[in-house]
């Protein structure tokens, strides 16, 4: 356990606001604040966030998060839209809105079998592939070489099973794949921290996939720094248990471990009806759509419950964690309002669609705040 000196305390007593003088300058009460020293409180941003389109949000932004990643823009359907053509404009306003704010910034992501370019999908043989990656990872991770702090340099490779998914890349030049675009990123920039991105890894046949997948790239002298466990979540699953085994797992394979697209839907899901299938045409039911208005209060309890046992669980394993990074700063904003069923309104995130601090904001925080609680009076009793 590491010593508490005293200048610490004091900065616990500020944040308490048990130490609180009108000539002291005290740290603002947020999620980046009361995280600080634990892991990086991050957000992913949309077009109009990164051009600061809308005040509230970017005040938002700014108070409460250290590290942002970009929602869709970096993805290479937009950034590298034709064979000979690249377009960083609002790739470079991302990293300068991060620069401009201090924040770790992620990449998101080089290779994935989503959003591709249209001319993408249609490589066939493994020597033009293998260009491919090459000038796309090169040139992209070198434009940011230095400014970007992290990357997913591979997303999503995996099936539910834990094997390879069928994809352009496995297609054309094998499992080798995943080596060659850790080898090419970590020589585009040598200091970035590079990662394996993916949801559903706190599965067990997923994790096993995660750690075979891990294992190989290293055995074949590619360089891995960690891997993002996405965190598309719901109220009662993956349960803890499996989180934290996971948190284990991937530590243990000498990675960082960082959870880069957090929420937890509190909304039904097709297929968890009986013979339901999510082709079917659930768009405007109520019975899939039941919280229209707004969330009731049983729910927006049950949601701020699962929110601080979650967070309680990563402040354990806090040495391990580096990023806790929601996906959308605010319920309005978020992809769960369209997915799996389109035009629904979803509830998942802290912030609701007017910007305001749910009760699931107020228990993180609050978790915080009595661990720092316990801390002071534990520093007490010492002295
Ligand atoms: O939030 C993103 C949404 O706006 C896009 O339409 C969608 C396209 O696939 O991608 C969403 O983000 C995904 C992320 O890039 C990778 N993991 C799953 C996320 C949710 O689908």
């Amino acid at each position: 356990m590491k010593l508490i000196n005293n200048s610490i305390l004091l900065g616990f007593l500020f944040t308490l606001g048990i130490c609180n003088s009108q000539n002291t300058k005290t740290a603002q009460a947020s999620l980046k604040n009361n995280f600080k020293g634990d892991f990086y409180i991050g957000t992913a941003i949309n077009a109009s966030q990164i051009e600061e389109k809308d005040t509230k949000a970017d005040a938002l932004i700014r108070k409460e998060f250290n590290s942002i990643t970009a929602e869709n823009i970096m993805k290479s359907m937009f950034v590298h839209p034709e064979k000979d053509r690249y377009d960083f404009a609002m790739t470079d306003k991302f990293v300068a809105y991060g620069e401009k704010n201090k924040m770790f910034i992620h990449g998101h992501t080089l290779i994935w079998h989503s959003q591709l370019a249209p001319w993408m999908a249609k490589i066939k043989d493994s020597t033009e592939m293998k260009a491919f990656m090459k000038d796309h990872i090169s040139t992209i991770v070198s434009k940011y070489k230095g400014r970007i702090n992290s990357w997913d340099v591979v997303n999503e490779a995996l099936n539910e099973d834990g094997t390879l998914r069928k994809s352009v890349f496995l297609n054309t030049l094998g499992e080798n794949y995943l080596i060659d675009a850790f080898k090419l990123a970590a020589q585009a920039d040598p200091n970035v921290d590079l990662y394996y991105n993916d949801y559903n890894i706190c599965e067990p046949k997923k994790r096993e996939g995660v750690i075979k997948l891990v294992e190989n790239i290293k055995t074949h002298g590619g360089k891995i720094d960690g891997v993002g466990i996405q965190g598309h979540w719901r109220l009662d699953s993956p349960s803890l248990e499996e989180i934290e085994k996971s948190i284990l797992a991937y530590s243990k394979l000498g990675l960082k471990v960082a959870f880069t697209e957090l929420d937890v839907t509190v909304l039904p899901n097709p297929w968890d009806l009986q013979g339901a299938d999510v082709n079917q045409n659930f768009e405007g039911s109520a019975e899939m759509n039941p919280y229209p208005k707004t969330l009731p209060d049983s729910i927006q309890t049950k949601l701020a419950e699962r929110y601080a046992s979650i967070f309680k669980l990563f402040l354990k394993h806090k040495d391990k964690i580096c990023r806790v990074t929601f996906w959308g700063v605010h319920d309005g904003q978020s992809w769960l309002n369209d997915w799996p069923i389109k035009g629904r309104t979803n509830y998942p995130l802290l912030f609701d669609s007017n910007l305001k601090p749910k009760k699931a904001y107020n228990s993180v925080m609050r978790l915080k705040e009595l661990q720092n609680k316990e801390l002071v009076k534990k520093h007490a009793l010492k002295n």
